[in-house]
């Protein structure tokens, strides 16, 4: 990503195609300068000269007329002027409202790039305003995760991060690790002149302390990581179960087939539905049992394609969905006794590592032949519920059970996510930090030199600068920045 400050970058802040209006946005030393070359202030009588941007207040707005090189009129247009500091990027900036549709700002900014400006890369607006301080690098990124978010709840959290709750903390606790460093280090330097002295027991317990305060940092993010993620969910079970019908019934429509026959699913159907906040992508899968050597014959003839084969493909993408999946909703016909069938599908979802399990117990309209103890002993720490996929009694509560697994709990009580470390990025640099906070409060308590102690401090603050952006490389700062649209 070319990154000079030198340049005036020029960019469509909007999405493409009909609307009411679209933006394009210019930001840089030259921007009133390029804007002024592009801009017709409309006549106003009375008044002999036009105005012109580069001589305009910060914070008015012209309307005019933007011209090609020519004088010809490209668009009818409402510039507004920021100048530095008091802009998205701390530079001037010029935002033209244009008419959207295809046409106006494609030519608007052509015109700006025919004046000297450069076409902007992905984010660089809000990588300036990174750069030049207005936003830390948490805040920068919660911009992208703002345009991003598909839930409300998504949205809010993205929000607070903007307006600085996570780096707040964060920077709280880099304070404490900047604290703790000093005095190690003059007390390093003290125990050069003295002999050999232990690290202070006041810094002992303070690092104590903040390797337990950064630990329950990440761990309160579990939920916000889900809200601001989403989350891949499998619907399994043996065949005939209900799975499909609970798939219908979560869903709010008839997408999958439904079918008293086993093995009517076959392929993986797919869709998106919102519970607590979290977007939860739920795959209907086919149902789990063994079909003898039917997966042999899938890699046979073309024609040797029988309808257990397909069923095989079907389940061998069950498998694949499950195991891709952080939340598992295990689906068992109560009103049968479980079956092998059923033990199968509960040991491949027990030996999950980290996937959240949610059991319904469906058919509940028939007379139940399962025991919920019974099931939830195959599942260790799953959240079972009585369901009707056919009637709909208790789809409600199994909303609530999933919420629950999620992290979101109950409605009102639905954890804070302001100031959570949604971003697994920031989680795994927190957790860098963490581990060398704990290195160097055990090597204090070892009574190893103070220097060891120093070294593992730094680090901490190493891997909290990689969040706010105080110690970040190019490279991560070019990933980071290409998640954002152009424009940004
Ligand atoms: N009585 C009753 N039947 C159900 C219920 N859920 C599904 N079924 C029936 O069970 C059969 C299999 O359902 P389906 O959703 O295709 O199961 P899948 O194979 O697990 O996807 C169909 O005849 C459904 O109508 C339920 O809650 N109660
Ligand atoms: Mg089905």
């Amino acid at each position: 990503m070319p990154r000079s400050l030198e340049d005036t970058i020029a960019a469509i802040a909007t999405a493409p195609g009909p609307a009411g209006l679209a933006v394009v946005r210019v930001s840089g030393a030259q921007a009133l300068g390029a804007a002024d070359v592009v801009f017709r202030a409309s006549g106003r009588a009375g008044r002999a000269e036009a105005v012109t941007l580069t001589a305009a207040d910060s914070h008015t707005l012209h309307h005019g007329w933007a011209v090609d090189a020519h004088g010809a009129r490209l668009d009818e247009v409402v510039a507004a002027i920021f100048r530095a500091p008091r802009s998205y990027t701390r530079e001037d900036v010029v935002e033209f409202s244009c008419h959207g549709g295809g046409q106006s700002a494609r030519r608007v900014l052509a015109a700006l790039l025919a004046a000297g400006a450069r076409l902007a890369g992905p984010g660089e607006f809000t990588l300036r305003a990174f750069v030049l301080g207005r936003l830390d690098l948490a805040q920068a990124e919660a911009v992208a995760d703002l345009i991003h978010a598909e839930t409300a709840a998504a949205a809010d959290l993205a929000l607070a991060q903007l307006a600085g709750e996570l780096s707040r903390r964060i920077a709280a606790l880099a304070e404490r690790v900047t604290d703790a460093l000093a005095t190690v280090e003059a007390h390093v330097d003290f125990a050069e002149d003295v002999g050999g002295v232990e690290v202070p027991q006041s810094v002992r317990e303070e690092l104590r302390e903040v390797s337990a305060a950064l630990g329950a940092l990440i761990a309160s993010g579990a939920y916000a990581r889900a809200v601001r993620g989403g989350v891949p969910a499998a619907i399994v079970g043996r065949p005939n179960a209900g799975k499909s019908s609970l798939f219908n019934a979560l869903l709010g429509e008839a997408r999958a087939i439904v079918a008293p026959v086993a093995g009517t699913t076959r392929d993986r159907v797919s869709e998106a539905i919102e519970i607590a906040g979290v977007r939860v992508m739920l795959s209907d899968t086919a149902g789990l049992r063994e079909i003898g050597d039917a997966g042999h014959a899938v890699e046979g003839a073309a024609g040797a394609w029988a309808g257990d084969a397909i069923e095989a493909v079907g389940m061998q993408r069950a498998v694949a969905a499950l195991q891709g999946a952080a939340l598992v909703l295990w689906v068992v016909d109560a009103s049968s006794p479980l079956a092998a069938e059923d033990r199968a599908v509960a040991a491949r979802v027990a030996a999950l590592p980290r996937a959240r399990v949610v059991v319904a117990l469906n058919k509940a309209d028939l007379p139940a032949r399962v025991a919920a103890e019974d099931v939830m002993a195959l599942v260790p720490g799953a959240r079972a519920q009585a369901v009707s996929a056919l009637s709909g009694a208790g789809v409600e509560a199994l909303r609530g059970a999933i919420a629950h697994a999620l992290g979101g709990g109950d409605a009102g009580d639905a954890p804070a996510l302001a100031g959570a470390v949604a971003d697994p990025r920031h989680a795994e640099a927190l957790a860098r930090a963490r581990d060398a906070v704990q290195r160097a409060s055990a090597a204090a308590a070892q009574a190893l030199p103070g220097e060891i102690v120093a070294l593992e401090l730094r680090e901490a603050l190493a891997a909290i600068g990689e969040v706010t952006g105080t110690h970040i490389g190019e490279d991560l700062l070019d990933r980071i920045f290409n998640r954002f649209c152009i424009g940004k």
